[in-house]
């Protein structure tokens, strides 16, 4: 015969004749989360550190369809800069840069943040002409970034060839000493460990299917692989898939989604002092701390959500590599891999409120939404915990596209697309 206590006996009685307490009777759905992340990259995971750690906003969920830090953050060579021209740009990368310097020290797991400058060479006098009014920009500014002779440019990085019989002669160069490089991977890690320790659920393997709205048209949560999760906020990270994911709330997004690849070389012992970076000839490179000479490409000339992309497209690079490094050309290539960045008609992100109550956005970095990653969460986190923009986010809307004051960085880019 089946036992029950005296306190259940007591509990049964006094919920059948008065109905109290509510929840035994009653039980009001509760969103499992106070807001969800889609998206573990190194942006939603930002977002998440920033909502605990600034906001005190820790009943969080980050919920990713891959492996956290698999995506774009994983994949892109690690430039990090702030010498964009218009102020708007300026506010949110020199405030990702800043974030960098102490980024280390703020989650107590190296980054590798290493400021050993960005160069941009100018071929042509159009180039020098957009890198001058881009120096110019950035000084008034506050952001450094100074213009170097060829002789110069040589000095900073030996390897590069200044011959004027190259096809694409260097004329000269801008240079951002604070620009630099950081390490993709640690920086997920960083902000996921960060972010966990203060209670974030990170779930891998989760793929979102679907936002859930309820009668009042706002947010309740997402559907995903492997059911329902309830929420009353929910951020879009989802680079990439941002059309796919936002279209699931019906909100459609002016943004295009593209391949865009990069390979290593073989380690060779440290020969690439700096970052440099040829917007004319479409080619970048840099060295990491194991040796390989990290190269990156344009996109491909056509939409896709192939993480490959075209092979002619890195053919093309190398051959500007060895333009630019004739001392190169018999390196061997380890691996490539490609990505795909979602683009706004601007070449500016999204970083912003909807229409749909309850539900955020961010997105659209594009080729280089890597060095923003500090910044972008640390704003990101502060649009949806108080439910309006930080100032620094204002200006990149989804209405811009509507009203056409948009923030037009296709020069500053730098990949072709
Ligand atoms: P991601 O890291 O892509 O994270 C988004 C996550 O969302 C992914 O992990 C994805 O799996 C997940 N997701 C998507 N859909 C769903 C779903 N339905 N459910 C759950 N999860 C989902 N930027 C620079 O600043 N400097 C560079 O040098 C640079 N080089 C680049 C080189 C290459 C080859 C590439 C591809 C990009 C480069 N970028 C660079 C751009 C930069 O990588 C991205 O802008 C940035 O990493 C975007 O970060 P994220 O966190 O928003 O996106
Ligand atoms: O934004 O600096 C950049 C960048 C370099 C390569 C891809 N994006």
């Amino acid at each position: 015969m089946r036992k029950y206590s005296v306190f259940a006996i007591a509990r049964e009685a006094l919920r059948h004749h008065t109905g109290w307490p509510q929840q035994w009777t009653n039980p009001e759905p509760q969103p499992a989360y106070d807001v969800i992340i889609v998206g573990a990259g190194g942006h939603g995971l930002a977002t998440a550190y920033y909502l605990a750690a600034e906001h005190g906003v820790t009943n969080v969920a980050v919920i990713e369809k891959g492996w956290l830090g698999g995506g774009n953050t994983g994949r892109n060579t690690t430039i990090v800069r702030s010498n964009y021209l218009y102020d708007e740009s300026a506010g949110i990368y020199d405030h990702a840069v800043k974030l960098w310097e102490g980024l280390s020290r703020e989650l107590n797991y190296n980054v590798m943040y290493s400021p050993r400058g960005v160069m941009m060479l100018a071929h042509n006098i159009h180039d020098a002409q957009v890198f001058k009014r881009h120096i110019h920009a950035n000084r008034l500014n506050g952001i450094d970034n100074e213009w170097l002779t060829a002789g110069e440019a040589k000095a900073f990085c030996p390897p590069l060839n200044i011959s004027p019989a190259s096809r694409y002669p260097v004329i000269g160069a801008a240079l951002q000493r604070r620009g630099g490089t950081a390490r993709y991977d640690a920086v997920a890690w960083g902000y996921a460990r960060g972010a966990a320790a203060r209670g974030v659920h990170i779930l891998q393997n989760t793929e979102v299917t679907g936002i859930r709205r309820g009668m009042n048209g706002a947010v309740e949560g997402v559907e995903t692989s492997r059911g329902f999760i309830g929420a009353s906020k929910v951020g879009v990270v989802a680079a990439g898939h941002s059309t796919v994911v936002m279209d699931m709330a019906g909100v459609r997004m002016p943004l295009e989604s593209y391949p865009l690849q990069a390979l290593v070389s073989e380690p060779v012992k440290p020969v690439v002092p700096c970052v440099v970076m040829s917007n004319t000839v479409h080619a970048y490179i840099s060295q990491s701390d194991k040796g390989e000479l990290v190269i990156g490409a344009g996109t491909d000339q056509y939409t896709s959500y192939s993480q490959t992309g075209g092979l002619h497209i890195l053919q093309h690079t190398l051959d500007a590599i060895v333009e630019m490094f004739p001392m190169f050309s018999r390196m061997k290539m380890l691996r490539s891999w490609g990505g795909i960045v979602d683009v706004t008609p601007d070449r500016s992100p999204i970083l912003a409120k909807t229409p749909v109550k309850g539900l955020f956005v961010n997105c659209g970095w594009g080729t280089g939404g890597f060095k923003a990653t500090p910044g972008s969460g640390h704003v990101f986190a502060h649009t949806i915990a108080r439910d309006e923009p930080h100032p620094i986010a204002a200006p990149f809307t989804l209405e811009r596209f509507r009203t056409g004051r948009l923030i037009d960085e296709a020069a500053a880019a730098a990949v072709a697309h």
